[in-house]
């Protein structure tokens, strides 16, 4: 476990950045600028809190959400890799891959011109669970917090075989309830349907949530907005290097069932992930490196 003197001897900054032992005992970086407030594990380098000042917090996180060694925490953005939903061999490793419960290590950090923090996470194979995944790689990750919050997860091959991956940002956005919600920017789209026997659908849009759905839209480079009527606001949701859209919300029985979504949880959150899966999985040749971008922003 990293040390907090050591990590804020060599990475805070006063005015932006901080690192403080957090619920669980899991360390996070503790990010407040004069833009925006944000917070992220190094565990999975996941950010759970996002809030640009005079905003409501973006980002949702389950008040049920374990804050332990190794747990996935339920809310903000959890890293997906090296693979989206299950394993496609062994369904018996993690799902979603082992990137979002390892202990990610801090490459730098950085006060940006415009008053941002941005801070570099790294994943390398030394830091990878034994047996999860044979390749070479390093993982970065580069976060940069202000008005907007821009994420890139970059894979770099550094082995001497190519490698296939399929890859997410997982990200979970607060909405003032789900019935006064829609999702626009997937028009057209095929998509496979998840919660029915993987059919491949057509999206009418603008999508409108009234049961479990679970959609992974194919082809997809569109930016798609989330237009909250209750907070009276538009999430722009933009990425680069990402072919697939995931929409996801659990609905009632399959929150109750999973235990960590908070009593009515499933009312106040969507899923609307940056991803690379099923037929968009991808393959980085050896030297080579692929970019996943997303930028989330808030219109009124
Ligand atoms: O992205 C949607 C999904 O793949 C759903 O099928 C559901 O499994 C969700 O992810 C949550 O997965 P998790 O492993 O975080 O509980």
């Amino acid at each position: 476990m990293p040390d907090l003197e050591h990590l804020n001897h060599h990475f805070a900054i006063p005015g932006h950045i901080d690192f403080v032992g957090g619920p669980g005992g899991l360390i996070h970086a503790r990010i407040n600028n004069t833009l925006a407030s944000a917070e992220i594990a190094l565990q999975g380098a996941h950010i759970f809190n996002w809030h640009p000042h005079g905003e409501a917090p973006v980002l949702w996180l389950s008040e049920a959400a374990r804050f332990e060694p190794g747990e996935a925490i339920r809310g903000g953005v959890p890293i997906c890799w090296p693979w989206f939903g299950l394993h496609e061999q062994d369904a018996a490793l993690p799902p979603h891959g082992f990137a979002r419960t390892v202990m990610w290590k801090v490459a730098t950090t950085e006060a940006l011109p415009d008053g941002g923090t941005r801070i570099v996470f790294m994943l390398t194979q030394e830091q990878t669970p034994p047996g999860f995944w044979p390749h070479a790689f390093t993982l970065s990750y580069s976060v940069t917090v202000g008005s907007e919050l821009a994420m890139e997860l970059g894979t770099h091959n550094t082995g001497d075989t190519p490698f296939a991956i399929s890859e997410g940002l997982h990200t979970y956005f607060t909405i003032g309830d789900i019935a006064e919600m829609e999702i626009r920017g997937l028009k057209g789209c095929t998509y496979v349907d998840k919660a029915d026997e993987l059919k491949r659908k057509v999206e009418a849009d603008p999508l409108i949530i009234t049961a479990e759905v679970d959609r992974v839209y194919l082809d997809t480079t569109s930016a798609c907005r989330i237009e909250d009527r209750k907070l009276n606001r538009r999430i722009r949701i933009a990425k680069h290097g990402s072919q697939s859209t995931v929409v996801w919300n659990p609905w009632s029985e399959k929150a109750e069932i999973m235990g960590d979504m908070g009593v009515n949880g499933y009312r106040s959150m969507v899923c609307v992930e940056t991803v690379n899966a099923l037929d968009n999985a991808l393959t980085v040749a050896p030297g080579e490196t692929h970019m996943l971008r997303a930028i989330y922003s808030v219109e009124p």
